[in-house]
């Protein structure tokens, strides 16, 4: 691709899931760095528009035509091509990141409501024409599937296109209303721009997701207030028959405490709407956190991978007790490297993963120097208040042998710490997309276990990865994100999106380690749609219990089978027992072998 055809990136006052101006730059830079190793052509035609299986294809486009007349046609749009873009300007298509073969996970056509009522309409018309939809707020789902449908050829619901209003802002109650289309970057600028300067939100490491769909895949962020689901009030869904519901208080007429109070009254159902198929949401309530007064980030480095199992013992704890406040992140020196936005091929030609050597030849380069995990976590509060943390913090961490705080005050500006500090005080950044460079065409997906907060289970996960990795011959790059009585170790995996080969290699490592984390006890907190089926059919206790359960939810809230099918490996009754799961065995097609008529239909 010539460099001289990049268009620039588009900013948050032309569109809705823009750039903030304050980022153009840093925006321009990413987008160029990308597109000055990237060989795979920017467009593909497909070789015929994807109609999903159970309707026939004139039915299929007689079904469109009448969707457009609900809807106006410029709200229906047919998928004829796919281009896979990059963050910033992501597909709502497919998975822009693919890991299968770029025509498998893709849409037949996209649809844009504007409405809670216009997603009524779509719900019912799916209904009508059995044909499977696919609800995204921004499509920013990179690692775990981007915009893409689970089923070929369903149409997907791009909520966030004209639904993308901050409703409510309290800044008494500390609390927010957003539609799905309200990304971090947005929600930011609206509160600065509302002059609430004392309300700070919750970011994940890049500011470009959507509020409502990071908290419904119950995604983290880092500040206090990182882990996302636990800091929602209230939700307006619409059901896969047509209904729509408010939960919690929002079910009392004119309340004035849905953000406030999540539970209401009656059997809590919010959760069955996070990574689930059995809503749509259209309105998400969330906390805000108040101005602590105060905040300084702080980085300790560690020397040898043996410091791991020791540092966590003495995590858990501080941790627990709220003197290690944030949602931290425990990094490995590979992501560092990596987040130069340099090319693997700078550093290292060879085959099979970089030898370890070569990684610490490079880490002493970088401004933390030479190690192997870094900690960066944030205080809070006034200078005297976080001291009495900061003194505590120290004196544990430096009882692990070699380890050192890195002075904040000798790195420059640009110094990827200051991103750090930025996102746990809850300032929405790019900084993190640079390791997504590491290879051209880079494309990744992430395998994102749940692990103890404690030595013995950090290692060993951390072990498994290193040895399925080894085997395939691929980098990782390992985080842990310090929750409050677990860590999620998300290990990220770059490839080329061109190489097919690679993609399958990655693929299947990271089945490999799915199983051997469930042989040993451990489960996914999230997963790629490619792989929802394998990491559902470990969490199979009492013969598949919560399946079982999860099935008869589905099938009585959707009878007919059209919202999501196949979502976190939960199948309608028509697509069970057909083929449709992606097996472990690495089988990359994503499509089983035809649908059952829907049931209930005359009632529909
Ligand atoms: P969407 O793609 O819109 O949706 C996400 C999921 O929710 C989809 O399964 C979708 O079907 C479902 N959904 C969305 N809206 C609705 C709705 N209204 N009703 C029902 N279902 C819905 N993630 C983190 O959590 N933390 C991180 O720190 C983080 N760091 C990242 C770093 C990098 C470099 C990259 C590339 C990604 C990172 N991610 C991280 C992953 C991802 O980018 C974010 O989680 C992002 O916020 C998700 O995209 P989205 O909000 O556009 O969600
Ligand atoms: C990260 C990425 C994730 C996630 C949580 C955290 C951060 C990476 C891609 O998914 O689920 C550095």
């Amino acid at each position: 691709m010539a460099k001289s055809g990049i268009t620039p990136t588009p900013q948050l006052g032309e569109k809705h899931n823009g750039i903030p101006a304050r980022l153009f730059d840093k925006a321009g830079h990413a987008k160029s760095s990308i597109w000055d190793i990237a060989t795979k052509p920017e467009e593909k035609k497909l070789k015929k528009i994807a109609i999903p299986q159970g309707i026939e294809e004139t039915k299929f486009f007689e079904a469109l035509e009448d969707l457009k007349n609900q809807l106006g046609p410029e709200n229906v749009e047919l998928v004829e091509k796919l281009v896979d873009g990059w963050y910033m300007e992501n597909p709502n298509t497919h998975d822009g990141m693919h890991i299968l073969d770029d025509e498998e996970l893709v849409a037949s056509a996209v649809v844009y409501p504007g409405s809670t009522a216009d997603v009524q309409k779509i719900v019912l018309w799916a209904n009508k024409y059995r044909i499977p939809i696919f609800p995204i707020s921004i499509g920013r789902n990179f690692g775990y599937g981007g915009a893409a449908p689970r089923v070929r050829g369903s149409v997907v619901i791009d909520l966030g296109r004209r639904m993308n209003k901050v409703l409510d802002i309290n800044p008494d109650d500390c609390t927010c209303l957003v539609e799905p289309g309200v990304t971090f970057f947005a929600l930011y600028e609206e509160i600065q721009r509302r002059g609430h300067k004392h309300l700070w939100i919750d970011v994940p490491d890049l500011g470009g997701g959507s509020v409502m769909g990071n908290t419904l895949d119950r995604g983290v962020g880092y500040t206090p207030y990182g882990d996302h689901w636990t800091f929602h009030s209230g939700l307006e869904v619409v059901l896969p028959t047509g209904e729509v519901i408010r939960t919690g208080m929002g079910a009392l007429p004119n309340n004035n405490s849905w953000q406030i109070f999540p539970y209401g009254f009656g059997p809590y159902s919010d959760g069955i709407f996070t990574q689930s198929n059995f809503g749509i949401v259209t309105k998400l309530g969330m906390a805000l956190m108040p101005d602590p007064g105060g905040y300084e980030s702080y980085l300790y480095t560690f020397q040898k991978e043996e410091d791991l199992a020791p540092l966590v013992e003495i995590i858990r704890p501080l941790r627990i007790a709220n003197i290690l406040e944030n949602v931290a992140q425990l990094r490995h020196v590979l992501e560092q490297v990596a987040c130069s936005g340099k090319p693997r091929s700078t550093y290292w030609k060879g085959e099979g993963a970089i030898p370890d050597h070569v990684i610490h030849e490079v880490a002493k380069t970088l401004s933390h120097g030479d190690c192997t995990w870094l900690y960066y976590g944030m205080a809070y509060g006034p200078k005297e208040i976080r001291q009495y943390k900061l003194d505590i913090i120290h004196k544990e961490f430096m009882k692990i042998p070699g380890a050192r705080r890195i002075d904040p005050t000798t790195l420059p500006k640009n110094d990827y710490f200051w991103s750090r500090d930025r996102i746990a005080a809850g300032i929405p950044d790019l900084e993190e997309l640079a390791w997504v460079n590491w290879h051209p065409n880079g494309g990744h997906i992430a395998f994102s276990p749940v692990s103890p907060v404690r030595g013995p289970d950090a290692t060993a996960l951390w072990k498994l990865a290193k040895t399925r990795c080894g085997q395939y011959g691929l980098e990782f790059f390992p985080t842990y994100c310090v929750g409050m009585r677990e860590m999620h170790l998300i290990v990220e995996i770059v490839f080329d999106r061109n190489n097919p080969t690679m993609r399958q290699n990655v693929d299947k490592c990271i089945r490999a380690m799915i199983d051997d984390a469930a042989k040993a006890g451990y489960g996914e907190y999230r997963t790629h749609l490619a792989l929802m089926d394998q990491i559902a059919g470990t969490y199979n206790w009492n013969n598949n219990a919560l399946m079982r359960f999860n099935e008869k939810l589905k099938d009585c809230l959707d009878p007919a089978g059209i919202l999501a099918p196949g979502k976190s490996g939960v199948w309608p009754a028509r697509y069970r027992g057909r083929g449709w799961e992606i097996g472990k065995e690495g089988r990359q097609s994503s499509e089983g072998d035809g649908v059952a008529p829907a049931p209930g239909s005359t009632r529909l």
